[in-house]
């Protein structure tokens, strides 16, 4: 699949997370919906309320199961506004939704919800996960343990918080001081707690120093992801106002890691937000855009493309507004 497919189209769907469950794909991404909020730098306007579930074992042909909805805010005990993006993992039999949710302050945390089947429908624990903040989580496991990724700048408010507290005024670090980093934290054998402290998931350039908040075209600013490729750990995510997805090449879950280049140029939209997975032997990119929507920056639609890899393991990048 050279070119990009559309995946889902009678719904608006964005912030894919794509998992090999049960035998078949099943992608999770966000539910979008025509909320009439105003545009703004809060994200206002991505008002989401569920989540669907799809699976496939036929990616190249685009052929999805709609699970239907199985995850509502009504449901979540704790919920305010904006179900943003979410992720899932599996442990023992169950299955786990963790999400972004704005509580009843305002303030975004992470949520879990828990499943006996991948399609759903999930039941939320009737709190957040002590100590998240920010939105975006992604999880990533190894051998049986499980890393959270998550944050994000502007209304995913991660510019708030400074080693794990919130601060009085939530303001970015000047131009020439280290770029806000992503989160990393283990979860706990329960899979509903972070079992430490979350660490900042350092990105080095090319002298090895962290990466500065002025640089934009690079820094991170929110959609975490993680996989592993020949041994090495690949760390990406979107650069936010400059809209390209990154990435950067680490040994280990927690980094550091370098900064290498671009996987995805700009593409229709001011959000652009990603996962990586390997199915049959090849691997795709997941990702959304909002050109069925006519550039309705809220209204956004999940694609797929093929990711191929460079012999030195570098990512080719991708055209953004390929069709
Ligand atoms: O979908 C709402 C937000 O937009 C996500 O949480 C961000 O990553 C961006 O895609």
């Amino acid at each position: 699949m050279k070119t990009p497919k559309y995946l889902v189209p009678d719904l608006y769907t964005a912030d894919p997370a794509v998992h090999f469950f049960n035998g078949k794909l099943f992608i999770y991404p966000s539910h979008d919906v025509e909320s009439g909020i105003p545009e703004n730098d809060n994200g206002d306007h991505f008002d989401m309320r569920d989540y669907h579930a799809f699976s496939t074992d036929d990616i190249e042909n685009g052929t999805l199961t709609d699970h239907g909805v199985v995850l509502d805010v009504k449901s979540i005990p704790w919920s305010g506004r904006q179900l943003w993006d979410s992720d899932a993992a599996q442990k023992d039999g169950k299955f786990y939704i963790y999400f972004s949710l704005k509580d009843r302050n305002d303030v975004f945390h992470i949520g879990v919800a828990v499943s006996d089947k991948p399609e759903g429908p999930f039941v939320a624990e009737d709190a957040p996960i002590k100590g998240s903040y920010s939105i975006d989580p992604c999880v990533y496991e190894e051998d049986g343990s499980h890393y959270m990724y998550f944050g994000g700048l502007w209304g995913g408010q991660l510019q708030r918080y400074r080693d794990n507290k919130a601060i009085e005024c939530g303001h970015e670090p000047a131009d020439n001081e280290p770029a806000l980093c992503s989160k990393v934290v283990k979860i706990s054998s329960n899979m509903l707690e972070f079992a430490e402290e979350p660490r900042d998931l350092l990105i080095l350039d090319e002298n090895g120093e962290p990466l500065k908040a002025g640089d934009h075209d690079r820094r991170f600013f929110e959609a975490s992801w993680m996989h592993k490729y020949n041994g090495k750990y690949y760390f990406s995510y979107s650069t936010g106002n400059t809209h390209f997805l990154c990435y950067a090449i680490g040994d280990n879950p927690y980094g550091p890691f370098t900064y290498q280049g671009v996987i995805l140029t700009p593409v229709v939209g001011w959000t652009t937000h990603h996962c990586i997975a390997e199915f049959k032997g090849k691997w795709y990119l997941f990702h959304h855009d909002s050109r069925p929507s006519g550039g309705r920056t809220w209204l956004r639609s999940l694609k797929v493309v093929e990711l191929e890899y460079n012999s030195d393991g570098t990512i080719k990048t991708i055209d953004g507004l390929m069709e």
